[in-house]
């Protein structure tokens, strides 16, 4: 049996500070149109995909980084690309930065990912668990990274949405680093993943970590969760030189068993393509990753119950 869901990562160049989201809805839609005559029936853009990754910028006035905020979704630069996609029939992921006025009364700041049906309606929303960098200026860091500032993580965990004909699931960019993020989709019975990276090219701490060192462990982390969750793994870029800070491209699709079997070649506005058998998921998820089989939870309490590191007692 097959059940195919042919998937455009839609991997998007860079954008200054100073563009306007007109000019990147603009992009998207072109992008879009491209997935569209290569019969895509799903389409997964970057994180924070609207704008400049923003959070290497260091501000203190709330007016001021709420600009790079959507207070709702579709906003009105993004009703064009909800439009085109709902009459054309297809799905798509795409990352921004919401500020949401939530139950408490009180408005809250998320790294956040839709994903939006073939019928145009919002099925799906995750917001980023793990956010990486720091909340205040660091001078001995060589560009700043102010997700801590800028977002809180996500409390709405790691669903999975039966959807587009399987079950899906979304991470965004430093979530594919952590094998738990996987997991628990994977213990959901999760055949795909979309996510989006903004992954700087180089260390702002080091010099030692080359470009080739980070591409690989961008691609072996998410090899790594497609293999032993059986799912499918769609990672998209935003990439190139943002204002003299260059961000990393190698844009994926990886196979349920781990093998990459689309990759982007440019540091550009680039579409790649695969058709995603979510059947194939069922061989690993049936044998050396049955679950329900092989897991022996009962050993694996420290994972939930302990979140830094700790050395054993005793000894020398
Ligand atoms: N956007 C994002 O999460 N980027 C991180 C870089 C972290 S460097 C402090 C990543 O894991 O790719």
């Amino acid at each position: 049996m097959t059940r195919n869901l042919r998937v455009g990562g839609a991997q998007m160049g860079p954008i200054q500070k100073a563009e306007n989201r007109d000019a990147v809805v603009a992009r998207m839609v072109k992008l879009m149109d491209r997935a569209l005559a290569e019969g895509c029936d799903l389409i997964v853009y970057p994180e924070l995909t609207l704008t400049t990754f923003f959070p290497r910028w260091y501000a203190e006035d709330e007016a001021e980084f709420d600009l790079w905020f959507e207070r709702e979704m579709p906003s009105a630069a993004t009703r064009p690309l909800f439009e085109r996609a709902k009459t054309a029939g297809i799905g798509m992921c795409l990352g921004y930065a919401e500020l949401a006025e939530e139950e408490d009364g009180e408005v809250h700041r998320y790294n956040t990912s839709i994903l939006v049906d073939k019928a145009g309606r919002i099925a799906g929303k995750y917001r980023k668990v793990h956010l990486p960098g720091h909340a205040e200026f660091d001078p001995e860091r060589k560009w700043q990274h102010l997700e801590k500032r800028y977002f809180e993580p996500g409390n709405l965990g790691f669903p999975v949405w039966r959807s587009l004909g399987g079950n899906l699931g979304m991470c965004i960019c430093n979530d594919r680093r952590w094998p738990e993020t996987y997991r628990v989709m994977g213990l959901q019975d999760v055949e795909l993943v979309m996510l989006g990276y903004n992954t700087p090219t180089g260390n702002a701490l080091s010099d030692e970590e080359s470009p080739e060192l980070r591409m690989f462990h961008n691609h072996m982390s998410m090899q790594a969760g497609a293999y032993q969750n059986g799912t499918w793994v769609v990672g998209v870029a935003k990439c190139g030189d943002e204002d003299g800070h260059e961000l990393m491209a190698g844009s994926v699709i990886v196979s349920p068993d781990g093998v990459i079997v689309a990759q982007a070649e440019t540091m550009g506005d680039e579409l790649i393509v695969a058709d995603c058998d979510l059947d194939k998921c069922r061989f690993n998820k049936e044998t050396i990753f049955d679950f329900a089989a092989h897991r022996r939870p009962e050993h694996y309490r420290l994972i939930v119950e302990r979140i830094g590191a700790e050395p054993p007692e005793g000894g020398e």
